[in-house]
């Protein structure tokens, strides 16, 4: 039986690597998922997930988070929450709940407090300096805040053909509190049906949200459409559109997986990476870019590889 896993960015490789080959034997599409995102929340130096995320204005780090079932449909999510070590193990326990299975901000921490989620200030001291380092020149030289945000998103299906989805971010550096973008909005951040496939998205939620990228993905899958074409078609659209009504259209990135374990990547940037594995392909890093309205992408080079390891730990000096 197939299986097969895909992820938004280069720092889900690590967890990619370590559930492969327990998806190969068995593991669950549910626990593939918590278990590599969390190995992302936890690790400090990745700045837009989890631990070491970046903060908002008022420099404190809120956490959005999400994670849906492919089989019921099921989806747990969480805007907003301060101070816990794995939001996507609290969106994965809310989405158990009939009702009240999104929840923001204090209601959120509430939950995972009673349901004995651990806590942890997530807010490092590298967060802080690059926080205090930003802060002038964005907020005073009227810069964009919002760059160098990038969300884990990621589709997982396993031997007995269930697929999952998850979500986890910090989300822009230096949104104002309260913001929530797309990554825990089922449809827009983050869509999967088991009978079909799944679809997850990063870049800016504002417009992520505004053509329910990852819904619209999962419906051309449906109507037949290859995972390649459903993601760059469902891109394309949505870029289109944006700057046909608005003047211009914020960064869009996709991966997608169907239930053949078959899978697909678009972005409107030239830059974006992302990481697959399946029963018959080791875990590999991809670049993409979009060129002329289509998304080209080729495995990462090891000069590529060792070089961001080298940035990443480098990255809030
Ligand atoms: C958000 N989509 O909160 C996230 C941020 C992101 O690449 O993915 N940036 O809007």
């Amino acid at each position: 039986m197939k299986w097969g896993i895909i992820a938004t960015w280069r720092m889900a490789l690590e967890g990619i690597t370590e559930v492969s080959r327990d998806l190969e034997k068995g593991l669950s599409a549910a626990d593939a998922i918590e278990k590599a995102i969390m190995a992302v929340e936890d690790y400090p130096f990745y700045k837009s997930v989890g631990y070491g995320g970046l903060p908002n204005e008022n420099c404190e780090v809120e956490l959005d988070s999400a994670f849906m079932d492919g089989d019921t449909l099921s989806f747990g999510a969480i805007g907003g929450i301060r101070d816990f070590k794995n939001p996507i193990s609290v969106a994965k326990k809310l989405s158990e709940e009939r009702f009240n299975s999104f929840l923001v901000g204090i209601g959120a921490e509430e939950y995972a407090h009673k349901n004995g989620f651990e806590r942890k200030n997530m807010l490092t001291d590298k967060a802080i300096k690059y926080y205090n380092d930003r802060v002038k020149e964005t907020l005073e030289k009227g810069l964009s805040p919002y760059e160098g945000h990038d969300t884990v998103g990621m589709i997982s299906l396993d031997i007995k053909g269930k697929m999952c989805v998850g979500t986890s971010t910090s989300g822009l550096f230096m949104k104002k509190r309260g913001r929530i973008g797309d990554s825990p909005v089922a449809g827009s951040g983050f869509y999967v049906d088991s009978e079909i496939g799944g679809a997850t998205a990063t870049g800016l939620g504002e417009d992520l949200m505004k053509g329910c990228i990852s819904y619209e993905i999962v419906r051309l899958m449906a109507e037949g459409c290859h995972p390649q074409e459903a993601a760059d078609r469902a891109v394309e659209k949505l870029n289109q559109k944006l700057i046909k009504r608005r003047g211009k259209a914020g960064d869009i990135s996709v991966v997608c997986m169907n239930n053949k374990g078959e899978w697909g990547a678009a972005t409107n940037i030239d830059s974006f990476n992302f990481v697959v594995a399946g029963k018959d392909q080791k875990p590999a890093v991809y670049l993409a870019k979009n060129v002329d309205g289509k998304t080209i992408y080729q495995p990462a080079t090891k000069e590529w590889l060792d070089a961001y390891e080298k940035r990443i730990e480098n990255s809030i000096e």
